[in-house]
């Protein structure tokens, strides 16, 4: 398969059509690519900015809170705005293979651009915790999938040693130009609102998102772009969140598969993104998480996977410290159709099922 030109060209844009071409496009003057590099792209990025007025009536005060909606990336999360650039990376380094530990999105996304760029994609991930969406996903773009068995922070061992030894690039958030895709995302936050947000809510597992929302935020803010930086506010599931204890967690546990991660990779990054920023890191239990993960889809229409609404959840559970008046954006990492179980599992609002074929019996479920 050949590389999409750099250069999309549609037969609308001069009439005014929505002409994005991907991040590394949009922003290549923050972004270490050259006219050398070729661009592997399925047009990631410009990612809505949605207003949720239902959960900023919860605190009040008139604070305003968005949710950036990064689960409608090609493959479902904002993992595509790293590997936009990780395998158009390894693709000008020459690169025939790349690999990742995933707890399934990086797969997911590993797996699609490496097709895109005609490499081969090895994925090891933990077996029976990756949730069906994202394993169908790597699986029919063709990845060689191996689950060990072994949680996230073990698969990440491997493949690190596997990179090493091997003729294969590893992509996960500690190839650092994962991270400068991902800061992307911070840009679009200021280009939509104009400054940056008072505070920014993330969930966190590697840490790589959080991290590179910070060099996003500060590199904006040097161009002159932003005024403000924001804190900040990382949240873990309570069963896996070494960056509250302060030190690993052996057995990471969580309904959130996608941050079921007990070592994350960019740790010291996260610390100094919190010295920096003012912020915090709080854990929110699985109980919170799928409390905002209904309250998303029941009040605001959106739906995310479990993993992301930990950042919706984390807001309701600080908002008293919620400046009055202040922006608030919660990052959606991915989308609630990556984990059709969860949703169908916890979802208070039931089937109706059983019902005879025969108009006047739906009339009566339907309460006429
Ligand atoms: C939906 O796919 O680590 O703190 O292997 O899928 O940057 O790790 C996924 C992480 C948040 C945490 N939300 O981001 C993987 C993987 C979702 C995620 C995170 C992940 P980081």
């Amino acid at each position: 398969m050949s590389i999409p030109p750099t250069n999309l060209s549609y037969p609308n844009i001069a009439k005014g059509a929505n002409n994005w071409q991907g991040l590394i496009e949009t922003y290549r003057s923050y972004l270490p690519v050259s006219k050398a590099t070729p661009v592997v792209t399925l047009l990631e990025g410009n990612t809505p900015l949605i207003p949720v007025p239902g959960i900023a009536a919860k605190i009040g005060r008139g604070v305003k809170v968005y949710v950036k909606y990064d689960g409608l990336n090609p493959t479902g999360s904002f993992k595509d705005r790293g590997m936009t650039m990780a395998i158009s990376k390894a693709k000008e380094e020459g690169a025939k293979a790349v690999i990742c530990a995933s707890t399934g999105n990086t797969s997911a996304a590993a797996a699609a651009y490496a097709r895109r760029a005609d490499m081969k994609a090895f994925v090891v991930i933990p077996d029976g915790y990756v949730a069906l969406g994202k394993l169908a996903q790597a699986l029919l773009y063709g990845a060689e999938v191996i689950a060990i068995n072994g949680n996230f922070d073990d698969a990440l061992d491997i493949v690190r040693q596997l990179s090493e030894n091997y003729p294969v690039t590893l992509v996960n958030s500690v190839n650092p130009y994962r991270l400068q895709g991902q800061k992307t995302a911070a840009f679009e936050v200021v280009d939509v609102l104009g400054d940056a947000p008072d505070w920014l809510c993330i969930p966190v597992g590697n840490a790589g998102n959080i991290s590179a929302y910070w060099m996003g935020f500060t590199e904006y803010h040097q161009a002159g772009k932003c005024a403000r930086l924001p804190k900040m506010m990382g949240f873990q599931a309570a069963g896996a969140a070494p960056l509250v204890s302060g030190e690993p967690v052996k057995n990471p546990d969580t309904l959130a598969t996608a941050i079921r991660i007990g070592n994350p990779a960019n740790w010291h990054k996260a610390i100094a993104v919190r010295e920096a920023s003012g912020g915090e890191f709080n854990p929110v239990t699985d109980t919170e998480i799928l409390d905002a993960y209904r309250l998303l889809a029941s009040e605001e229409g959106v739906f995310c996977e479990p993993a992301s609404a930990a950042s919706v959840a984390g807001l309701l559970k600080v908002k008293e410290q919620v400046p009055d008046n202040a922006t608030v954006v919660c990052v959606l990492t991915g989308n609630g159709l990556k984990d059709p179980d969860c949703a169908v599992k916890h979802s208070q609002n039931q089937l109706k099922q059983g019902i005879p074929n025969d108009l006047e019996k739906v009339a009566k479920v339907m309460g006429f």
